[in-house]
């Protein structure tokens, strides 16, 4: 018998709390936990196979070096000291425009990205690279507009609602709501709950649907425009939320006068105008919530649609509401706010393309490194992210790879990215360290989990990704020489610390710029972990309105606050409420007048462009690419690139590609076939999945193949096929709408 511990799931940004039984350092059984706040016992099937992801053969031991086209085994002292040396040359060679930092993305811990982004700093570089800039540009964009900042994301309380609306979202396999199979099979039960699907196929989740639109893949413009005006036309606007809550209504109103709701609907997006109406009065008539994901943001109109889909919310009174659409309570923002509009914003050498959350986009990358500007960019420290298999463009990204300087991966795995960059460095694993993440996701309530080490680290070498980032900005000088007190002063709790800190700043202001790192030197050291450092420094300097949450629980309103909240933290393994935020959510907004700012001029002139001849002809496909590749289905045979050992899917089939029957008909192909798919980008050979759950005219390839285990190749890396030109004006990625062709191959 093993012993049973508290943790939480890293597979999805849900963080399932997860009970693990350990016996001889290795995890045994798997199950969910029931006291964890958020996920209440609940666990998918990946949760359940987290030993995969503990225990692989493709797990890193010590650092390691390029020799060649192989890696060698050095020591940590040489690796800091050349890696540091580099960069502090490349610097002074290139200027601080030719480093980026790579990280930050991770659906399971985020504390390394705290001292990346200072290392970022001192180096004088704001180029941060993100995998969140693959999905969500264009609707936090949308968000910081709305809200009147960056950073205040917006996500649906599907718990809440009586009209689920899924919208792009197969959650039944991708989960992204608390207890997601739980929340599907309730609306499928309830008499008085409606799940309506909008996808062009019938998703695993559609199948639970009351009502499914099927509409045409690309079409979610001119239904969107249809819903609005429907509900303008009869009337069903919640005229006082209006009043009260938004600014900028009559201009935004005006735009959807005369648009001819039902010919679009019928016309182009290939639906029954009855169902849209039904649609519409749900929305509009009963406690309705949205949730849109990468059927939305990975394709077409993505700004646009994000837009009109704040626009229908507001316009029912669902935008800022409990059971709508929320803006969440948060210890720290997922990112920092940047606007493309103030002069100073750092754009990027080749592109000139601008930073959205701080977070310039995975897309353009490898040409901001391929180009012979002066200042391209030389230098890439990436840590908790796998590009090479993850970010579009693959074979752009191999290219870029080979012309870089230096490159450096932190990382668990020996992944694809590893493979190509110059040092590799092991970094302990989310199951052996202090972490957590933003994905908190609530109001006014905030749920906060600290995971902590279940695991002894596999290798004695392995370190937590900040520290190792941390020796970086040692070894480059960054640092003062710091006190033994405040070494010392961590040892009798934080809120001695504090007052400690507090001294040394006010004998040494000129080093409070540093304050992060001096407080992840010195804390971290007391507390044998930077991750828990940077925890307590959260929540220190927490918000104003967060400590006035806090206290409403309870907490005392005083210096001794971060001490008590960081003890419970620690005595609750398996999470806890850690604050009540006040007053409703419309206090979360940083306009002035505290309404949501819905009229963004700019996206005025293409909401109006979009007519139906127009998106018509847009949505018609090359002659040569008659089909659209959805390049990364996220089923649940995959888990991002995660989980490296391919035998955690046992015999089920991962690897093939999705086609309707009558599809692959016409080509002559049926079930277990090779076939040949060729975008734009490249070509590559597939099995054939006959599905019932593809769309006429869409090929389907799972997310997260091309997977080197062990070194062998599984499966095809969809982002092979993809091109880094396949990207709208926010630089996302259009993964969700890549044209191809698709022919049988002979014997
Ligand atoms: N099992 C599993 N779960 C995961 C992950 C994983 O790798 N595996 N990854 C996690 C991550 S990081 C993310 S971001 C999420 C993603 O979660 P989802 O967004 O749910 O993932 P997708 O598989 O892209 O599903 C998008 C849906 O949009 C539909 N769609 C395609 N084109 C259109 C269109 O033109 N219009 C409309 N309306 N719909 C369209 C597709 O048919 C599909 O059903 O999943 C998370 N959960
Ligand atoms: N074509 C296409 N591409 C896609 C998508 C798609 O739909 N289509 N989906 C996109 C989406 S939504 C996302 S979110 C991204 C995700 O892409 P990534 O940001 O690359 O995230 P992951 O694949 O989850 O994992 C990244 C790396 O973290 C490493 N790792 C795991 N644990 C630790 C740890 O404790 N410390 C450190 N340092 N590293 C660790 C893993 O080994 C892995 O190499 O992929 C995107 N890529
Ligand atoms: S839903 Fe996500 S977090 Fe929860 S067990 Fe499944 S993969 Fe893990
Ligand atoms: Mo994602």
């Amino acid at each position: 018998m093993g012993e049973w511990k508290k943790s939480g799931c890293i597979l999805c940004a849900q963080n399932c709390g997860l009970e693990l039984e350990i016996e001889n350092n290795r995890i045994v059984k798997v199950r969910g936990d029931k006291d964890n706040p958020r996920s209440l016992g609940y666990c998918c099937q990946k949760g359940l196979k987290i030993a995969h992801y503990a225990h692989n053969g493709d797990r890193l031991y010590y650092p390691l070096k390029k020799a060649g086209d192989r890696h060698v085994r050095i020591s940590w002292e040489q690796a800091i000291g050349e890696i540091s040396e580099k960069l502090l040359s490349i610097k002074e060679d290139h200027g601080p425009k030719s480093f980026a930092y790579v990280g930050g993305g991770n659906v399971g811990g985020q504390m390394e990205v705290g001292i990346g982004l200072r290392l970022l700093g001192l180096l004088g570089s704001r180029y941060y690279y993100s995998s969140l800039a693959q999905e969500f540009s264009n609707v936090f964009w949308v968000d910081g507009r709305v809200a009147g900042k960056q950073g205040l994301t917006s996500v649906a309380d599907a718990h809440g609602a009586d009209t689920l609306v899924a919208w792009g979202w197969n959650g039944w396999m991708s989960h992204q709501e608390p207890r997601t199979r739980l929340l599907i099979k309730e609306f499928a039960e309830n008499p008085h709950k409606k799940l309506l699907v909008i996808d062009p196929r019938l998703s695993e989740t559609a199948k639970f649907a009351d009502l499914h639109l099927a509409l045409r893949p690309g079409s979610d413009t001119l239904l969107l425009k249809a819903i609005i005006r429907i509900i303008l036309e009869q009337e069903w606007e919640d005229k006082k939320y209006l009043e009260d809550h938004v600014s900028g209504w009559e201009e935004v109103a005006q735009l959807f006068s005369g648009f001819e709701a039902k010919r679009a609907v019928e016309e182009v997006c290939g639906l029954n105008y009855e169902d849209v109406v039904e649609t519409a009065r749900l929305i509009a008539q009963t406690k309705s919530c949205i949730h849109q994901d990468l059927g939305i943001y990975m394709n077409r109109n993505s700004t646009l649609n994000n837009y009109l889909l704040h626009i229908l919310r507001a316009v029912t009174g669902r935008l800022a509401v409990e059971g709508g659409q929320i803006f969440p309570a948060f210890l720290y923002p997922m990112g920092s706010d940047s606007d493309e509009r103030h002069p100073k914003t750092w754009r990027t050498v080749k592109h000139k393309m601008f930073p959205v959350l701080g977070v310039f986009p995975p897309a353009i990358l490898p040409d901001e490194i391929l180009h012979d500007h002066p200042e391209r960019i030389r230098a890439l420290i990436v840590s908790a992210c796998n590009p090479l298999r993850s970010w579009p463009d693959t074979l752009a990204y191999e290219k870029a790879f080979q012309a870089l300087e230096l490159s450096v991966c932190i990382d668990i795995a020996y992944t694809e990215t590893a493979r190509l960059s110059d040092y590799v460095l092991p970094s302990l694993s989310y199951l052996e360290s202090y972490d957590t993440t933003c994905f908190n996701y609530s109001y006014p309530e905030f749920y906060f989990q600290m995971r902590q080490p279940v695991l002894e680290p596999l290798s004695p070498e392995a370190k937590e990704g900040s520290a190792i980032i941390l020796e970086l900005i040692k070894a480059m000088g960054f640092l003062p020489e710091l006190p033994d007190r405040l070494y010392g002063a961590g040892q009798q709790g934080l809120t001695s610390y504090l007052g400690a800190i507090n001294a040394y700043f006010l004998e040494n202001p000129q080093h409070a710029k540093l304050a992060p790192l001096i407080l992840a030197e010195t804390l971290g050291k007391a507390l044998g972990s930077v991750n828990q450092a940077l925890i307590a420094g959260l929540l220190i300097n927490s918000s104003k309105g967060f400590k006035a949450g806090a206290a409403a629980i309870g907490y005392p309103p005083d210096i001794t606050m971060a001490e008590k909240m960081y003890q419970d933290i620690v005595g609750h393994p398996q999470g806890l409420i850690l604050a009540r935020f006040q007053g409703d959510n419309f206090q979360m907004l940083h306009t002035p007048d505290k309404k949501l700012a819905l009229s963004i001029e700019e996206l005025f002139e293409p909401l109006q462009a979009a007519t139906i001849d127009k998106e018509r002809a847009e949505l018609d496909l090359p002659e040569h690419y008659p089909l659209i590749l959805h390049a990364g289905l996220h089923h649940e045979t995959v888990a991002n690139t995660m989980l490296r050992n391919p035998q955690w899917n046992g015999s089920r089939r991962w690897a093939t590609m999705l086609m309707h029957e009558a599809d692959a008909g016409n080509l002559g192909l049926t079930d277990g076939d090779k076939a040949e798919i060729t975008t734009k980008a490249s070509t590559a050979l597939i099995e054939v999945e006959i599905s019932p759950h593809a769309a006429r005219g869409c090929v389907y390839i799972r997310h997260g193949g091309g997977l080197v285990y062990e070194g062998s190749k599984y499966g095809v890396n969809v982002n092979e096929l993809v091109q880094s030109t396949d990207r709208d004006e926010m630089c996302t990625p259009m993964h969700r709408r890549i044209p191809c062709r698709v022919e049988a191959v002979g014997e």
